[in-house]
């Protein structure tokens, strides 16, 4: 059942019928009680001031496994998104993934005290309010984000742990070209340093025509504040640009003539053009998030493969599917509209024969850039593709997972 659009009846007769879904099975939901439950539980914070999701849904972030987070002074390093439940291409805020480089902490802000500044190479500088800052023409848009370290490795058993170093949500703010205008960006002006409000200062170096093109000083997120996790009361968004540069915390934007280095640098400059050219300019990627790594099939028949691909060079054009390790591929549907350096889902309609087999996916960006294989990525890089190898900088190469005949599934790479 590969064609593009099999009719109903076909899904039920070819895949959910075989694995007990068949109408008569279903049993209305009379274990669930009335409306009562307002009256038992009275004026219950979840149930009035702020949702919590059902208590069946129990998908939660996860630290990384090769570092301990928190760890033994608190502090919190990075955690995962469990893109193996996601669906759509949002992330839930409290689902987001967490990167605090340094060790840093969440710093608690008021937003009535937080102030933007906007100095350096400007004819006017400026200091802007909250408040201030919200009278502005704003702008909301989907972008992803994803830290250089989001990358696959043996030892990696699930999607959360291969992928979950990134997340996308609807942020909105002022466009930072906005706010530049109004400071009177100076002749000779080429970066702008962007700076957090913690002890140990998130600064990042941005190209000034990067800056003024559609970089954003973002107050919301998914609808509301941004999360504290997430850099409340103001992030700057680099679209399609290393985690690095997507400042938390935002209090500072110096206009200035040179790239400056900044505490980030350390572990982040490579010399090697090939390698940090890739950091500005994420992806593009792709991965299978349904069927992966620690999930299990029930058996043959129907399925929906399902999973995530994002470019920091623009929007998704085109996602290809292959279930047999690349020997064939399929056009996948693109079930998100597909934003610039935004995730986008996609889905294909699969009919599992319960044979052994592989499972890849690639993606290719408005640019025309085809995700590369690891044997692309080491040719590029002139790497020999053995067992060490490390894609340098961001890791956008294809990721296998491997199914076996007992449906279990597993990290291709393992
Ligand atoms: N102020 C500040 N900004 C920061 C960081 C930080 O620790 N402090 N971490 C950076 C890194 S390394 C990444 S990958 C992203 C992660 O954003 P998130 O925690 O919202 O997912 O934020 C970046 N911006
Ligand atoms: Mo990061």
């Amino acid at each position: 059942m590969d064609s593009k659009k099999p009719n109903r009846r076909g899904f039920l007769k070819g895949g959910a019928a075989a694995a007990g879904l068949a109408a008569g099975a279903l049993q209305p939901a009379k274990a669930q009680k009335p409306a009562s439950q307002w009256s038992e539980k009275g004026t219950n914070k979840e149930i009035i001031a702020y949702g919590e999701r059902s208590r069946f849904v129990t998908s939660v972030r996860a630290p990384v496994a090769e570092r301990d987070s928190p760890d033994a002074f608190g502090l919190m390093f990075h955690v995962l998104t469990p893109l193996q439940d996601s669906v759509g291409s949002i992330t839930p805020s409290s689902l987001h993934y967490v990167a605090t480089h340094r060790g840093s902490y969440v710093p608690e802000i008021d937003p009535k005290e937080h102030r933007l500044m906007i100095h350096g190479m400007v004819d006017r500088p400026l200091i802007f309010t909250m408040d201030e800052l919200k009278r502005l023409p704003y702008v909301t848009r989907v972008h992803f984000i994803e830290c250089i370290g989001n990358r696959s490795k043996p030892t990696h058993k699930t999607v959360q742990e291969t992928h979950g170093m990134t997340s996308c949500s609807e942020w909105t703010g002022v466009l930072l070209s906005v706010l530049l205008k109004e400071a009177g960006v100076q002749n000779g002006a080429s970066w702008i340093v962007a700076e957090g409000a913690e002890e140990i200062k998130g600064a990042s170096s941005v190209p000034l025509g990067k800056a003024m093109d559609d970089c954003l000083v973002c107050y919301g997120q998914n609808g509301e504040a941004v999360r504290p996790q997430q850099g409340f009361p103001l992030r700057l968004i680099v679209p399609g640009f290393e985690g690095i540069f997507q400042t938390k915390y935002l209090r500072r934007i110096k206009v200035v003539d040179r790239y400056y280095m900044t505490y980030n640098d350390y572990g982040h400059i490579n010399p090697d053009p090939k390698v940090s050219a890739l950091g500005n300019q994420i992806g593009p990627k792709s991965v299978i998030t349904f069927p992966s790594g620690g999930q299990k099939l029930s058996g043959a028949g129907f399925y929906e493969i399902s999973g995530l691909a994002w470019s920091g060079a623009g929007a998704i054009r085109k996602v290809e599917v292959s279930t047999d390790g690349g020997k064939s591929w399929k056009d996948a549907e693109l079930r998100t509209p597909a934003y610039p350096m935004a995730h986008t889902r996609f889905g294909l309609h699969w009919n599992w024969d319960g044979k052994a087999c592989e499972l890849l996916s690639r993606c290719t960006d408005e640019l025309g850039t085809l995700q590369p294989t690891r044997a692309e990525s080491a040719k590029y890089f002139d790497r020999p593709l053995d067992a060490n190898f490390r894609v340098p900088g961001a890791d956008n190469s294809v990721q296998s997972w491997k199914v076996s005949s007992d449906g279990s599934v597993h990290n291709g790479l393992a």
